[in-house]
């Protein structure tokens, strides 16, 4: 067979395996929700942790800024509404405006938390000195950023600020985009 056959082969072959790509999970792109917290936008640490973010390779979706209110952030942070820091988690989510971004690339959810790095701010310094809580968190509380922990909080936390998928357009009521 001759180079033109061999390179026919060859593009069915590729043109076969890109056809079958989206089956491959690993390979599939994947939505998550970055926010950078009243802190980190207050302390002008927007552009430093969206220039990290499109180094890491993901790409930014959609973007606005919001304040929210105490309704939004009980809904938002249900899960810890019983806990006993939970009226300081409001007064800190509700004490300036925050961004919300979509970010995607393949691994989006993972490569964002370990990106962000622990919870506790002041642990990060230590143990993740390379991290963004490390850069710009001070505490547990006070943690400069957030992410979605799992396939279903992305969705979740996506569709909270963004409507289902962006079709609608609709941010979260009430909000002005500052
Ligand atoms: P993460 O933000 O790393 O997903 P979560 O979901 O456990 O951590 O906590 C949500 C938010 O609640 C944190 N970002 C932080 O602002 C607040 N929080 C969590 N644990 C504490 C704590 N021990 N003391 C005060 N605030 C906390």
């Amino acid at each position: 067979m001759g180079g033109t056959g061999s390179l026919v082969i060859f593009l069915l072959c590729l043109m076969f395996l890109l056809g079958r790509s989206p089956s491959f999970a690993s390979t599939e792109k994947e939505k998550t929700l970055a926010m950078i917290k009243p802190d980190g936008f207050s302390g002008n640490y927007t552009a430093e942790i969206k220039r990290v973010i499109l180094k890491s390779g993901f790409n930014i979706l959609n973007e606005k800024i919001v304040h929210l209110d105490e309704e939004n952030v009980t809904v938002f942070y249900a899960e810890h509404s019983k806990r006993t820091f939970f009226p300081n988690l409001v007064k800190y989510m509700t004490s300036g405006p925050v961004v919300v971004m979509v970010l995607e690339k393949v691994g989006a959810i993972s490569d964002w938390r370990a990106l962000i790095g622990p919870t506790d701010a002041q642990k990060a310094k230590i143990t993740h000195p390379d991290s963004i809580r490390a850069l710009c968190g001070l505490n547990s509380e006070r943690n400069c950023v957030h992410g979605s922990d799992s396939p279903h909080s992305a969705t979740r936390e996506i569709s909270f600020f963004f409507g289902e998928m962006f079709s609608s357009g609709e941010s979260i009521a009430n909000h002005d985009e500052l």
